[in-house]
């Protein structure tokens, strides 16, 4: 059983390494909600809220996340009992319309205590199989092809498993030439264009082709699926859809569709580990394989991540590169590593999310905090 009496809700600001580009803007301070959940018998757990500072990926952002788990997710949740996380999804859904990364953070933290409380790993808890994920990189939109072409070289040496190339109008059939030509044949490459592109550049993207990309990942609207499916049947690279997929019936129209061959999945956009359970477990009843996306989440949410791309239908490479990818210093111990063969370990040998949480640099970094209890 889970009760959870009270929830610490804070900000916290991490400076990136360096700044990301992509086509819809650029980051180079992540600004990172944070929520300790405390269960009536005394078991706890972090858990991370992955909306951004502004509404150009999707229409939340940390703010409107802020108001969100206050006045409407934590009250749902506070002083009521569930025989597991898994009956959270439905409590949080009714009557309740979008406001996903809000659902997800609370939501997935009843997933970490819940793995607390029982003593399982999260990885095991979620239904996860595997030891170890195969990593990728997400690369920013850079100033030259030949930087870019620098940037992926690198990232293959260090073994990464997938090199994930940020485009846009302008910035794309010169940097995937240069990219594919550097790189060679066999480099795991795709693209992601975070809706930079409409139908009207169909031909324009049918050119991507001869790159022969692993995927193009959500070209066209973020809301969209229509016109993805026309796209799709002018391309030969699969496509694969990231905003557009906000829940298990959406990966069923793009099926229906034939919007996209492919799922990014993110727990947050979603609302959740149960939604994003079931989008892994019809996309494995139909043969679309999934990974798993990132948001520049901090140690914390990347916990979450990592346990979730444990399971057996995560087939391709996700975004879960290690801290030091992003930060100069994470605020988990240990850090996220990953080794010479582009692979992390799934921490299973531990209950919970498997890291610690360093609270003195949380205390340090927090800009706001906000405790909510039943009132
Ligand atoms: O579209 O996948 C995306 C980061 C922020 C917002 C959207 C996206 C991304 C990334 C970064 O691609 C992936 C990562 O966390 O490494
Ligand atoms: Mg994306």
């Amino acid at each position: 059983m889970i009760c959870v009496e009270r929830i610490v809700l804070r900000e916290i600001r991490l400076p990136l390494k360096e700044p990301f580009r992509i086509s819809s803007g650029v980051l180079s301070h992540r600004r990172i909600g944070l929520l300790e959940l405390f269960d009536s018998s005394g078991a706890s757990v972090w858990a991370e809220c992955v909306a951004d500072d502004l509404p150009n990926y999707s229409p939340e952002t940390i703010d409107t996340c802020w108001i969100a788990i206050q006045q409407w997710v934590a009250p749902r949740v506070l002083g009521r009992r569930f025989d597991g996380a898994r009956d959270a999804q439905a409590v949080l859904e009714q009557d309740f319309r979008g406001h996903n990364m809000a659902k997800a953070a609370v939501e997935m933290g009843l997933w970490g205590l819940e793995a607390t409380i029982r003593a399982l790993p999260l990885a095991r808890l979620v239904g996860g199989v595997r030891e170890e994920i195969d990593v990728g990189i997400s690369l920013g939109i850079q100033q030259t092809p030949a930087l870019l072409v620098q940037k992926a070289q690198e990232a293959l040496a260090d073994g990464y498993r997938k090199v994930k190339i940020k485009i846009g109008p302008g910035k794309d059939v010169e940097y995937l030439a240069a990219a594919r030509s550097a790189l060679g044949a066999e480099a795991p490459l795709m693209a992601d264009a975070n809706n930079a592109y409409s139908l009207d550049d169909a031909d324009h993207l049918a050119r991507f082709d001869e790159f022969k990309l692993m995927m193009i990942e959500q070209p066209l609207a973020w809301d969209d699926l229509v016109r993805h499916a026309e796209l799709q049947r002018r391309l030969k690279t699969p496509l694969c859809l990231d905003e557009s997929i906000t829940s298990v019936d959406r990966a069923r129209d793009m099926v229906a569709l034939g919007a996209g061959q492919i799922v990014n999945i993110k727990p947050g956009r979603v609302g959740g580990f149960t939604q994003s359970i079931a989008i892994h477990d019809y996309c494995e009843a139909t043969g679309v394989p999934v990974w798993c996306g990132g948001m520049f989440e901090s140690g914390i949410g990347r916990a979450y991540n990592v346990a979730l791309a444990s399971m057996s239908n995560f087939r391709k490479p996700g975004d879960t590169s290690p801290s030091a990818r992003y930060w100069e210093q994470d605020v988990v111990a240990p850090e996220w590593t990953m080794n010479g063969g582009g692979r992390m370990k799934v921490p299973l040998d531990q209950p919970g999310i498997g890291v610690a949480v360093d609270v003195e640099r949380v205390e340090h970094l927090t800009v706001r905090s906000a405790v909510l209890s039943r009132t």
